[in-house]
Parts: structure tokens; sequence; C-alpha cells
């Protein structure tokens, strides 16, 4: 029998997600013909490393995908409303981590865990959407627990590393530390305010409400993933001087009763979670721990007494690889199992 194997372009490929995408792509031996690497002008003619070989990077363009079978966007959202219609146009499947078309009715917005039942709607738009990587981590802990007993609200604070805006503010990070180390004065560019030991409760922009979008993303993005529109989501989203590894304390109301025990019981047979809860011993989900991990970490699962249903946990993966790469991969993955 011979493997398929495909045409893949890696749109935003200089970038920190596009640079994980070529690792990932690697790590689950994808099987590609050609890949076929793309960012702005800034990188054309850069070589990076895939496997054993070293490919120049080309422009995009609209021009750029002729003859690929599947496009992997990250280069922000208005690269990919300028550039996802053509690479789908001339026959991709694009897959599109950005922001812009998570919402569209007829886009869907996939975790391979949670509902990979939608990927057959990409043949709407030729495009499948990638979710928010705060999203994502949450909603890979919280499906097992939704099947069984149903969830009716969750209250979720993140605490988000720098590297989820891309790789100009990993830099930002490691120039205030180091500043700060030789009494140096501090200057940022990418955060409003000094990242180095502090907390901005500030991701992407406001709107009227007063919340922010990153907080907007996890309530539509969970209604539209879990497809229920009645499911009470709010959430405070909070950067903080973390390169990589987003962690999150999620409280659930459930619509029936569920123990912490049961919840740890689900945790250690959910695909993508890997449970983390022996406290006694000092073990729980750490941001330093999730980096270059697939799985999502879950622990400190305890019932909220202050409710008849409650459940508390803390979540925590690699907002590089879950949140995005890895989460896009898998989404590629199943697009050839079951559909090219
Ligand atoms: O605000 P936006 O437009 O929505 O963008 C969001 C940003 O978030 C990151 C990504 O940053 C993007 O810039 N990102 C997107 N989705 C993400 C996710 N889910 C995410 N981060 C985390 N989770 P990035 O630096 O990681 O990657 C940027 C990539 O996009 C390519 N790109 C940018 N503009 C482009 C373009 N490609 C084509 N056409 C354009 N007009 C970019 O390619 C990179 O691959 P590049 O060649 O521009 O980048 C080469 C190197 O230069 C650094 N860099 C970025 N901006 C600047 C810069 N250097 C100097 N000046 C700049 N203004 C990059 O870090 C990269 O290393
Ligand atoms: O994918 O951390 O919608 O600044 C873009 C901004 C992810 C987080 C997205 C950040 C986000 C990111």
């Amino acid at each position: 029998m011979t493997t398929k194997s495909y045409n893949v372009a890696v749109a935003g490929a200089t970038g920190a997600v596009g640079g994980a995408m070529l690792d990932v792509l690697t790590r689950r031996d994808f099987p590609i013909k050609e890949l076929r690497l793309l960012a702005s002008e800034r990188s054309v003619g850069k070589k990076l490393k895939f496997r054993d070989q070293e490919i120049a990077v080309q422009l995009l363009s609209k021009e750029a995908f002729e003859g690929i079978d599947i496009a992997l966007f990250s280069a922000g959202a208005s690269r990919s409303l300028d550039f996802a219609p053509a690479a789908a146009a001339a026959g991709a499947v694009v897959v599109d981590n950005s922001s812009a078309y998570r919402m569209d009715p007829d886009i869907p917005l996939v975790v391979p865990e949670v509902n990979p039942g939608a990927i057959a709607q990409y043949t709407n738009r030729g495009i499948i959407a990638n979710p928010n990587c705060s999203t994502i981590q949450m909603l890979v802990a919280l499906k097992p627990i939704y099947d069984k007993v149903g969830i009716k609200r969750i209250v979720v604070s993140t605490y988000q590393a720098v590297s989820g805006t891309g790789a100009n503010a990993i830099a930002e990070l490691q120039n205030q530390v180091k500043a700060y180390a030789a009494g140096e004065p501090i200057t940022k560019e990418v955060y409003p305010h000094q990242i180095a030991f502090n907390c901005l409760p500030h991701i992407d922009s406001f709107l009227e409400s007063g919340y922010t979008k990153e907080e907007m993303k996890m309530v539509n993005e969970t209604r539209k993933i879990f497809d229920d529109s009645t499911i009470g989501v709010t959430a405070t989203t909070v950067r903080v001087p973390v390169t990589y590894g987003h962690s999150e304390s999620v409280n659930i109301e459930t619509k029936k009763k569920i123990s912490a025990e049961e919840v740890k019981e689900l945790m250690k047979n959910a695909p993508g979670v890997l449970l983390v809860d022996n406290p006694q011993e000092c073990q729980y989900p750490l941001a330093l721990d999730c980096e270059g991990k697939f799985e999502t970490l879950v622990g400190r699962i305890r019932e909220d007494e202050s409710i008849d249903n409650g459940i508390n946990m803390w979540i925590v993966s690699d907002n590089i690889l879950k949140g995005a790469a890895l989460n896009t991969v898998q989404i590629a993955e199943v697009l050839i199992k079951d559909y090219l």
C-alpha cells in the first residue's frame, strides 16, 4: 500500500507559531510531498530547516497556493482575510489560526478532541478555523465533564504567556528582565505597560462593554464549539511574565452533581489530557512543565463548596502547541484521514 502525501503551505512560517507548525509536522510524521513556506517580504529568501531539508521562504501572495492541498495560516487576522480565500479558490483547504473566520456561521471552528465532526463543513468555504488558545485548552479538559453531567456555567481567569502575542513579545519580556537585572531603564513597545514582574488584566483590545476581545472569544467560541447557546461563560484574561504556557483557574457549575474523584477519573481517560494532581507531593500543572508537551495538564481538582454542583480546576497547556500549531496540524490530520 502506498501512503498518500500532500502539498502543504505554511503562511507565517517565520513567526512563533509558524516555526512550531514545522516542528509539529515533523514530530507527528505528517505525510508531506512538498512544503511551501510563506511570509512577508522581510523574510523572503530566508532558509528554514525542515526534516533534512533547507527550504527558502517565499512571499505570501494570492498566487502562492497553486498545487497546494492544505494551507496552514498563522500570519495574523488581516493576512488571513487577504489571502485565505485565494488559497481556497486555488483548491487548498485552509486551516486558519487567526481570529478572522472563527465566528462565521458557515466556517467550522474545531478542537479535534471536542467536535471533530464539524470538520465536514470545510466544504462550505474551504476554510476551517482554529480556536483561540485559551478556549482550546479549557474545552479539552471540560469536554468529558460536559458529556457526563452537563455544564451550566463557566467562570474562568487566565494567566497567559507572552508568546501568544508573537516573537516580538518574547523578546520584550527578555529585554525587560535583562534591563532590570542590569539596573538599566526598562523600555516597552509591545504592551502598554511593563510586563516583567507584572500582571496585565488586558489581552487584545477593549470593547464598549468593558470586556476585552480575548475574554469574549472565550465566551463565544465555547458556545460555538459545544454547539450550546445556553451555556454561561464569563472570563477575565490576564497577561503574566511567562514565556510559554497559559494557565487557567476554571470554576464550573454542572447540571448534575459530580465529585472531585469522578472528575479525576474522567481526566485520566480524556484524550489530550494529562492529570497532574498530587498536591501533597507539590505536583500540580505548571507552565514551565507544559512547554513542548502535546497534552493539556489538569490538576487542583476540588469541589466548590459554595454551590451545590461546583468544581474548581487548574488547566495548563503550551499555548503555541495545543493552543495553536498542534491543534491546527491535528485538524489537518483528520482532514487527510477522513476527507482528502
Ligand atoms: O495583529 P495581527 O495582524 O492579527 O497579528 C497577530 C500576531 O500574533 C502572532 C503573529 O506574530 C502575528 O504577528 N500570532 C498569530 N496567531 C497567533 C496565535 N494563535 C499568534 N501568536 C500566537 N498564537 P509572530 O511574530 O509569531 O508571527 C508573525 C508571522 O506572520 C508573518 N507576517 C506578518 N506580516 C505579514 C506576514 N506574512 C506575510 N505578509 C505580511 N504582511 C510574519 O512573517 C511571521 O511569520 P515576517 O516575515 O514578517 O516575520 C519575520 C520575523 O520578523 C519578526 N517581525 C514581526 N513583525 C515585525 C518583525 N520584525 C520587525 N518589525 C516588525 N514589525 C517576526 O517575529 C518574525 O520572526
Ligand atoms: O488567537 O496572546 O485570537 O496576544 C491573538 C492574540 C491569541 C492570543 C488569538 C495574544 C489570539 C494572542
